[in-house]
């Protein structure tokens, strides 16, 4: 504060007399007498990447309140009318009524008000007729203040600008508000007023933006009457709650108003700049609505004559800014690889999200016999980053409340003590934001998490691929719940991928995390503890419900919009579905869709008979094996031979040599809901003809106990035409021979 005075003292004593030209860019132009002055702050006296406004410095910022509470910003643009936006207004196409509103006029803090400042009831609230929704523009409002306000140095109009006036591209410009300071996180109490520099943007290069993809897929139509103000970059933005408020840019010592805060993709989101309703091509409308008021709001001539030409220069057309996050030279090392070394326990890896961040599971931190807090000793805790010299200390470590007790949530954030200088490495992970939608098919890899351990040989990073949402939720969901689209957040993520074949066995390493590929991105998209035993696939918790908590925690980590939106040939899979029936181990007949990774029928076994004949039995219990009988008995033979099953690696591998397939495969048909049915087994000899696996119900509920039969209702509905699958008049024929089939108990076999 004093600094600033000195400097105003220092240019006061060394400035020319007051001179002719400072005076005439101050005063009212003589083409247009203006009995109100206008755009000045005193001289003494929801924003993304802001900081708190000084008292006194945006005299015509206002707060529209409904019950006592902020909804939308406002300017004070004459003593009897505030400036806003119509969305603020309009609810289901109806305005609402003037009386439920009150203005705020003269506040920087909501929670205590200061010298000047006082509230007006609104008499009315004008709207363009045309305006429908923001995305249509025209979305301004003028409200008529029943009493006027008392002009002071608290309470000051902006200037408004003429038709004709033009903000040069690239001009600085400041946004101000009460609004969120990021996607859902209010501004904390005291609730100071919030302003941000921004940069206005030429038409075609904001266009040029909003024209690549955004969250939901949305790409979106620049119209007359709206400007973009922000960077290509981000960070610094208008977010909910800031609607209505100003963009004002300074010239020849006045404050203009450019734009009016009116929507955006997200908050400060890369390539994402906010969009304003621009008040110039609304002089006519303004002037029209006030008619009669004196005095009314003041459009003072633009202080420099506007060139003609184009405003905007051409190579800034069309400046894309790319993913600072998730780009790795080589897939076998991950420039946001953290260890956290904490004296006394194996390392604990995490990931790089931000400059000063590393995201870890918060169990390898908690003590299990301590659960009141973690280990005290922080001091003695280092993070090693990739291509960092010396470990980096650790300031702060900020657990998520639920980690004690959900596994989704076992996540802490450490800060280190200095920021890092992000590089090729090291280099934060994209995280996900929560309307993520990562596409069936993604490429993705596991990677080392928490107190893991690399698994031995060249799988150590293990290449995985995403399984269709809807199955993944089916496999382990309930029956009949609905499956969330695209764009909700899902409840578990699977991905297929294969173990190292040698093992046989499942890992025994703790956690794993699940990073999945964009356009050459790389998302921290899951993590999972992997407690799932030996199931196979397992559930990944998704990240992207905790984008907000930790966009919250680090103030500053890279959430990057989704970069890739191509269904491929599948099509597009929007429709909301239901699960299919479960038995209590989860969803029976269920194939991932599209089929990857080897896993095309989970549920065929290879069962290997007296050593030399191989054929297909069908998992239907855990521990079941259903087979044909012909398949596993030799004519005339009674003495059942030594059988082996192999699951889940169901044509997949070649046979080894000297062995015969013994059966064809059985019938499976496909219902209306999705999952598949065991119609029919195979008759000896035939590759057309089938036993109907039907009659056999009653037998096989008794001996498995736990198989799945459909209702009579589920029965298959025939697959789509020019399908081969299920001949009706075989399956279903009356009469047809009735299987003879053996149910094959299952008893793990150990490898060497
Ligand atoms: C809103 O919801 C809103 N980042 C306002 C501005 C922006 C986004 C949303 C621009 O009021």
């Amino acid at each position: 504060m004093s600094q600033h005075l000195l400097l105003l003292l220092v240019i006061l004593a060394i400035s020319p007399i007051p001179g002719d030209s400072q005076d005439s860019a101050l005063s009212p132009t003589p083409e247009e007498p203006e009995d109100l002055d206008c755009g000045r702050p005193e001289p003494s006296a929801r924003i993304v990447g802001g900081s708190d406004a000084q008292p006194g410095s945006w005299p015509w910022q206002v707060s529209l309140q409904q019950s006592g509470g902020h909804i939308c910003g406002g300017s004070l643009v004459a003593p009897s009318w505030v400036l806003s936006a119509a969305h603020c207004f309009v609810k289901n196409g109806t305005l609402e009524p003037a009386t439920e509103w009150s203005v705020l006029l003269g506040v920087r803090s909501q929670d205590g008000l200061l010298d000047g400042a006082h509230v007006r009831a609104v008499a009315a609230i004008l709207v363009p007729d045309n305006y429908s929704s923001v995305e249509l523009g025209a979305d301004l409002a003028l409200l008529r203040l029943a009493s006027p306000a008392q002009l002071g140095p608290a309470v000051r109009p902006v200037c408004l600008p003429r038709a004709s006036h033009r903000f040069a591209h690239g001009a600085a410009c400041w946004a101000t508000g009460w609004g969120d300071i990021q996607e859902a996180e209010h501004l904390p109490l005291p609730w100071v007023l919030q302003e941000v520099e921004l940069r206005l943007l030429g038409e075609d290069a904001c266009q040029c933006l909003y024209s690549r993809p955004g969250p939901f897929n949305l790409t979106f139509q620049l119209l007359p009457g709206m400007l973009c103000a922000g960077y290509p970059g981000g960070r610094r933005d208008t977010c909910q709650g800031d609607s209505g408020g100003p963009l004002v840019c300074e010239e020849g010592g006045r404050w203009f108003q450019a734009g009016i805060t009116s929507f955006g993709f997200g908050c400060g989101r890369r390539n994402r700049p906010g969009v304003f309703t621009a008040v110039a091509p609304y002089e006519a409308w303004i002037r029209e609505q006030v008619i009669g008021s004196e005095p009314g709001p003041a459009f003072p001539t633009q202080s420099w004559e506007p060139q003609s030409g184009p405003w905007e220069p051409r190579d800034e057309n069309c400046t894309i800014a790319l993913p600072e996050c998730g780009k790795a030279p080589r897939p076998e090392t991950w420039p946001w690889e953290a260890q956290v070394m904490v004296p006394g326990s194996r390392p604990c890896h995490g990931a790089l999200v931000s400059e000063s961040w590393v995201l870890a599971p918060a169990s390898c931190f908690l003590d299990p016999i301590n659960s009141d807090g973690p280990p005290r000793d922080r001091d003695n805790w280092r993070v090693l980053l990739p291509s960092r010299p010396r470990a980096e200390l650790v300031a702060r470590l900020v657990l998520h409340e639920n980690a004690s007790w959900d596994d989704a949530s076992d996540l802490a954030l450490l800060q280190l003590r200095a920021p890092v200088n992000l590089s090729t490495a090291p280099r934060p992970v994209c995280l996900p934001h929560p309307e993520h939608y990562f596409l069936p098919r993604s490429r993705c890899r596991l990677a080392l998490w928490g107190r893991g351990e690399p698994a031995p040989g060249p799988n150590s990073r293990l290449e995985a691929e995403l399984l269709s949402g809807w199955w993944c939720h089916c496999l382990y969901g309930r029956q009949g719940a609905s499956v969330p689209p695209p764009g909700d957040a899902p409840h578990a993520l699977c991905p297929a991928y294969q173990e190292e074949e040698e093992a046989g066995r499942c890992w025994n390493y703790s956690h794993r995390s699940l990073l999945c590929q964009e356009e050459g991105t790389w998302f921290l998209a899951g993590i999972s503890d992997l407690s799932s035993g030996c199931l196979r696939p397992r559930v990944f918790h998704p990240l992207q419900t905790h984008g907000p908590w930790i966009s919250h925690v680090t103030g500053g980590a890279y959430l990057e919009d989704q970069l890739n939106w191509d269904w491929g040939p599948e099509g597009e899979e929007t429709e909301t579905r239901t699960c299919p029936p479960h038995t209590e181990h989860g969803a029976c007949g269920l194939r991932p869709e599209p089929a990857v990774m080897g896993v095309l029928w989970p549920w065929l076994a290879e069962v290997h008979v007296a050593g030399d004949r191989v054929c297909t039995g069908i998992l239907v219990a855990p521990g079941w094996v259903l087979a044909a009988t012909h398949c596993v008995l030799r004519p005339g033979s009674t003495t059942v031979p030594y059988v082996e099953v192999y699951l889940g690696r169901a044509g997949d591998s070649p046979l080894p040599q000297g062995h015969q397939v013994t059966s064809a495969p059985p019938l499976l048909c496909l219902t209306k809901r999705r999952s598949w049915v065991l119609t029919g087994m195979a008759l000896p000899g035939s590759r057309e003809l089938f036993a109907a696996i039907g009659p056999e119900e009653a037998w096989i509920s008794q001996t498995v106990g736990e198989a799945h039969f459909l209702p009579p209702s589920g029965y298959p509905h025939w697959p789509p035409e020019g399908s081969d699958l299920c001949p009706p008049d075989m399956a279903s024929a009356p009469g047809s021979p009735q299987a003879a089939v053996f149910l094959l108990l299952l008893t793990p076999l150990m490898q060497g």
